[in-house]
């Protein structure tokens, strides 16, 4: 039976009567496929500098390799905290993928057993140590051992992911991280996630293809009481105490040249609060969004994301001296919220002797149209085939310790109810409106969409996105194609915490 026990085993065999696929206990040169860099890097190959994330990349068409969530011992500032990682690793591993791979994850939940009193409860947080794996953004079927968040891997079980990635999959950033109804915003909350990139398109741009690139994944692990979660109280406030962390450290150093230009691949992967961030003294151009290139390198003063969302950046390194990546105070909806020193940055000169040779030197922002990912093309009025209207909102309940629920269309999730059935070959328009008076990043699977108004404002851009903060009080508009795949999936709030209470739709594509 190979590395896993009987125990594993039975388990296995549960998670194979839900759709899945038994991990049959890989080992040795099973795991050749997978081109692992273990060590996390520092791109300009300086001490100090703020390394990558460690990676595992595709060869020949496939990435096969072992992941696993486990307690993670983290000396956090606060002190120290068990978190609930994968692989160890705060961030996970980075996965880079090319379109037409195959992502095989031999899948491991090594936590302890959930307290034997801890009841799965629909829409009130419980059993921490239960988890599964969502490819956020990826366009790939939501079945079986594919994008399925329906599975629940319990401790101790194995299962086996298998993600076929289509031919024409728009090459960007995306992510992974659990999605068990019940247990994401406490895992995600404690660092559970990692950037997953899909070669192409902007990588191909000669200006960017020369730059130096940065993956930088923004988490803000909570610890809980006694250093692990095990209770949604220590994150349920917005403005709960959070060390906001890149690559797993507190206000890091990034290193840049002068007349330098590097490129940022960002990851927020927190789970409540929202990024504005601005880094004055250099120059930030904008050129891509949740993986999708915009049309024209953008020079912005300030970034905003939400929970859940990427961007890729180009950063112009100006004078050199020390400066400060930050987030400005702002308020969140009602709620303010204060300014954060996520890394500072050093702009070192151009011919510093401490860049080892052979380090690629970028200068150039590439000028006129940036190339697009082709599949995504623009959703014309009369390929439309339905309209739906999604209203946000909350309920008060009693018995709960924050006395809410938040809910779409005046009900709470309910895993058994299809809330939007629809057809493969359907494009909808769908209006979000916000009842709430604090903006939610709304994220759906599978399909990304194109977002024609916000607050019925046209968007000149209309960008392709997979998450967008809808406005306090306000709405978003946006148009989705219901490509390739059937299956069952979720629309969901990336404020994570109203996720788990209710805030979360199933979508059922029928083929
Ligand atoms: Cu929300």
């Amino acid at each position: 039976m190979g590395i896993i026990d009987r125990r594993a085993f039975l388990a296995g065999a549960a998670a194979l009567s839900a759709g899945g696929v038994l991990f049959k206990g890989i080992s040795g040169d099973g795991f050749s496929h997978a081109l692992e860099r273990k060590a996390s890097f520092s791109p300009l190959g300086l001490l100090n500098d703020l390394p990558n994330p460690p990676e595992f990349r595709s060869v020949d068409g496939q990435l096969r390799t072992k992941m696993y969530m486990s307690f993670n011992q983290v000396q956090l500032p606060s002190g120290p905290a068990l978190l609930r990682n994968f692989n160890n690793s705060l961030p996970g591993p980075t996965l880079r993928l090319s379109p037409g791979d195959t992502l095989e994850l031999a899948f491991e939940n090594r936590m302890p057993p959930n307290p034997t009193d801890d009841k799965t409860l629909v829409n009130v947080p419980n059993r921490f140590n239960t988890t599964n794996m969502h490819y956020h953004g990826f366009h790939v079927s939501p079945k079986g051992n594919s994008d399925n968040v329906y599975l629940q891997i319990e401790p101790g079980q194995h299962f086996n992911y298998v993600v076929k990635i289509p031919e024409d999959h728009p090459a960007g950033n995306y992510w992974y991280h659990p999605h068990r109804h019940g247990s994401v915003s406490a895992q995600v909350a404690s660092g559970a996630a990692g950037m997953a990139i899909i070669n192409g398109t902007l990588d191909d741009v000669p200006e960017i293809k020369e730059a130096v690139e940065r993956v930088l994944v923004i988490q803000a692990p909570i610890p809980g009481i006694d250093g692990i979660l095990n209770s949604e109280e220590p994150i349920w406030p917005l403005d709960a105490e959070r060390d906001f962390l890149v690559n797993g450290q507190y206000k890091p150093r990034i290193y840049i040249r002068e007349g330098e230009v590097q490129h940022w691949r960002i990851l927020h992967a927190g789970d409540a609060q929202f990024f504005p961030f601005r880094l004055d003294g250099l120059e930030i151009y904008e050129i891509g969004r949740d993986g999708n290139p915009l049309p024209q390198a953008e020079r912005m003063d300030e970034i905003h994301v939400a929970p859940g969302n990427r961007v890729n950046l180009l950063i112009k390194g100006k004078k050199p001296g020390a400066y400060t990546l930050r987030r400005p105070a702002f308020n969140q909806g009602k709620q303010a919220l204060p300014a954060v020193d996520l890394a500072e940055i050093f702009v070192i000169p151009a011919n510093d002797p401490s860049v080892p040779e052979g380090i690629p030197f970028g200068r150039a922002i590439p000028q006129g149209k940036l190339p697009t990912n082709s599949i995504l093309k623009p959703i014309a009025d009369k390929e439309i085939t339905g309209h739906r209207k999604m209203v946000l909102g909350f309920a008060e309940v009693k018995g709960f310790f924050h006395d809410t629920e938040f809910t779409i269309n005046g009900q709470p999730f309910d895993p058994k109810r299809d809330d939007v059935t629809s057809k493969v070959g359907a494009v909808e328009e769908w209006t979000l409106i916000n009842t709430t008076p604090f903006p939610h990043p709304i994220h759906i699977h599978v399909n990304p969409f194109q977002v024609t108004h916000v607050n019925g404002v046209p968007d000149a851009h209309k960008p392709w996105m997979d998450t967008i903060g809808v406005p306090a009080a306000g709405t978003v508009t946006f148009r989705t194609r219901f490509t390739d795949f059937d299956g069952r999936y979720v629309m969901h709030c990336h404020i994570l915490p109203h996720e788990d209470t209710g805030m979360m739709i199933n979508v059922n594509i029928q083929a």
